[in-house]
């Protein structure tokens, strides 16, 4: 049955480039989805916009020395042309300073206060003596009230996920100034979500979402209680009737995704156009997120939206991702830890890294881009299954056949199994689309692509050519069949690459004229001739990836940032410890509580290592120890130091000592 639905991405910082992590996280699978849903026949809304409002916008304008309206447009520019470069098909990209945002914003926040959703209370706010002004939490960091991180920022915690108040955190610092700061008094709105408490628990309680989204969004409802949705700041949508007060971006933002439907209509000239989408239950609502919003989505939008007179859609499905880093470390562009767009796409296109993204989507856990990974995907998968099955067959069919795509008859069993195989195969691309498992569905492409390999290294054509050249014409047929699949199956992933396919196997219109499951149908025009194949995908050398490693390593060196002296590194204390005693920590997945010895002293340290080492394999070990770490309460243990261990993301190891006593010194 043909379904309406609307998909939308987390709106994008207006306040640096794109790149691969937002990518892989809440882009490109939104991308895929809404390119598989409209080929299956759905009426499908895609949209996503720049967030524009809010601290984390004046803080980078403020670095770089320009109005918070002049930063934002500047990378609303260059986030139309990323998008564009990835062959994004959004129905429309829209923006928060988009004039009518301002009055979705304030009827949402006039709907919540009629019905005394919102109230107004005097806070105690972080207040800058310095600088004569409250600080919005962006401008602060400090210790995190929950895990005790140390560079807390002021809403939200990036190392355990948890969001607060940023007169919360401990020992609140300036980020600019680093001065600390002082509670002041000042009015501000509050939502009063604890109200919404039941509802939201009985909302939640239908949905078959993954269970660490769920999770997170079911302790954010125990906790809720009134949110402050206001904040002293001069950038971002006036509060009504109130001087020198604009919302939180929280609060605007996610109405965003209403008013860049409405923005989409407008465009359209077709105004009312967006009603249809959220205003009509039947419509089913995606929305893609990063593991970071999962709050903000799962609760707080939803809370504002149970506090409307109109009856707006809720999210039906939140397939939120987990982070994407860059050979092992979280991407940024001030640590010049991040890959240059210009220079990318100058050098590789959009169908190479869509589906090295797509296949290391970080689905359930954290995942990365690595050149060494984009190289092999590309080299062995795209390359060597994917592009090789379908130039062999069509070079074949060009050199022995007459360029003529052959009949499709005389099926033997064997064939009749390829067939099958390809249906089968097709169906699940099918069902993984369906349920968001884009790297399932790029595993599912690759067998597709090995079935038609085996399909030809077994019929052996090219021997056929020689004793039967009829059966020869029935087995590339039959390929044929194999390789239209590939272009209807790897479309959503590798849209330009599928629709080339498409059109060297004699087809002259676009693929998505029909849908993917007319076109797996349709039969290919016996005796037409099938245009001259194309090089799908260029091979990476080692030579080009050593490059690129060697610019990462380039940009890091420039970094003065990110080098210390050594005195700053002498002041670690790194010390050989033997391990006494570990034990499991039943309520966590990661940790083990550990007990060494260090010369002597006895140490309890918890550790994330409990999925790479059993506790029993550790006693009598001797690791390196970072001993003079403050200590942390970590699961309401005191942990006294931090073990050494490498990591690629995957595997863990620990660096061991043999000989030397523990209490030795490491430097
Ligand atoms: N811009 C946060 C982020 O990019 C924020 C998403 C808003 S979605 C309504 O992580
Ligand atoms: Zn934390």
């Amino acid at each position: 049955m043909n379904e309406k639905i609307l998909i939308t991405s987390a709106l994008l910082y207006g306040n640096g480039p794109l790149h691969f992590g937002h990518m892989a996280g809440s882009y490109l699978p939104a991308e895929c989805y809404a390119r598989f849903m409209r080929f299956t026949g759905h009426e499908v809304l895609f949209l996503s916009g720049l967030d524009e409002y809010g601290a984390a916008i004046t803080l980078s304008a403020e670095k770089e020395k320009q109005s918070p309206q002049a930063h934002v447009d500047h990378y609303y520019k260059e986030a139309i042309k990323d998008f564009e470069r990835f062959d994004f098909s959004f129905d429309h990209f829209s923006r928060t300073t988009w004039p009518r945002h301002k009055e979705a914003v304030v009827e949402f926040f006039q709907d919540l206060a009629s019905q005394s959703y919102v109230e107004k209370v005097v806070t105690k706010q972080l207040y800058s003596e310095k600088d004569k002004k409250f600080l919005a939490d962006r401008y602060v960091q400090g210790i995190c009230p929950k895990c005790k991180y140390q560079e807390a920022r002021g809403d939200e915690c990036p190392k355990c996920g948890a969001s607060f108040e940023a007169n919360e955190l401990i020992e609140p610092k300036s980020k600019l100034t680093k001065s600390s700061l002082t509670l002041k008094e000042t009015e501000h709105f509050f939502l009063k979500l604890d109200l919404f408490k039941e509802q939201l628990k009985e909302w939640l309680s239908q949905k078959k979402w993954k269970p660490q989204v769920l999770n997170m969004a079911k302790q954010y409802v125990e906790d809720a209680r009134p949110r402050c949705i206001t904040r002293d700041l001069n950038w971002g949508i006036p509060v009504p009737n109130e001087e020198g007060k604009v919302f939180y971006v929280w609060f605007d933002a996610p109405i965003g995704y209403i008013s860049a439907a409405k923005d989409w209509a407008e465009k359209n000239n077709d105004p009312n156009a967006w009603e249809k989408f959220w205003l009509d239950p039947k419509t089913k609502y995606v929305q893609f997120v990063g593991k970071d919003n999962i709050p903000f989505h799962s609760v707080f939008f939803p809370a504002m939206v149970m506090g409307q007179k109109r009856a707006y859609k809720q999210v039906d499905e939140l397939p939120a991702n987990a982070f994407f880093h860059y050979e092992g470390k979280k991407f940024s562009k001030s640590e010049g830890w991040f890959i240059e767009l210009d220079d990318f796409f100058k050098s590789y296109s959009s169908d190479q890294i869509r589906y090295c993204l797509a296949a290391n989507a970080p689905e359930q856990d954290d995942s990365e881009f690595s050149w060494k990974d984009f190289q092999s995907r590309n080299n062995a998968e795209l390359v060597g299954k994917f592009g090789n099955f379908i130039n062999r067959t069509l070079v074949f069919i060009a050199q022995r056949a007459e360029g003529k795509i052959p009949e499709l008859k005389d099926s033997t069993v064997r064939d009749k199994k390829f067939l099958e195989d390809i249906q089968v195969l097709t169906d699940k691309i099918k069902e993984a689309h369906f349920s968001f498992h884009l790297r399932k569905s790029t595993q599912l492409i690759m067998e597709l692509a090995t079935c038609c390999n085996v399909y030809f290294d077994e019929l052996k054509p090219w021997q056929l050519a020689k004793e039967d050249v009829e059966r020869m014409k029935a087995v590339l047929a039959h390929c044929l069949v194999g390789i239209k699949a590939l272009s209807v199956a790897a479309y959503a992933i590798i849209p330009k690459a599928a629709n080339k396919i498409w059109n060297m196997i004699g087809f002259d219109d676009h693929l998505t004229s029909a849908s993917f499951d007319e076109r797996l149908k349709m039969p290919l025009n016996a005796g037409s001739p099938i245009n001259k194949p194309e090089i799908l995908f260029q091979k990476i050398e080692d030579k080009q990836v050593q490059k690129e490693l060697d610019k990462l390593k380039c940009s890091q060196s420039k970094d003065d940032d990110s080098m210390i002296d050594f005195d700053s590194f002498s002041k670690v204390d790194l010390r050989v410890a033997e391990v006494l005693q570990a034990e499991q920590l039943p309520k966590s997945q990661k940790l083990l509580r550990i007990e060494l010895d260090v010369g002597g002293e006895r140490r309890v340290v918890v550790s994330g290592i409990k999925e790479h080492y059993n506790p029993e394999d550790l006693l009598g070990k001797k690791v390196i120890l970072v001993a003079n770490l403050k200590p942390a309460k970590i699961m309401g243990i005191e942990s006294q130091g931090m073990i050494l261990a490498a990591s690629d993301g995957k595997m863990l190891e620990m660096p061991l000592i043999e000989n030397l006593p523990s209490g030795s010194r490491v430097s």
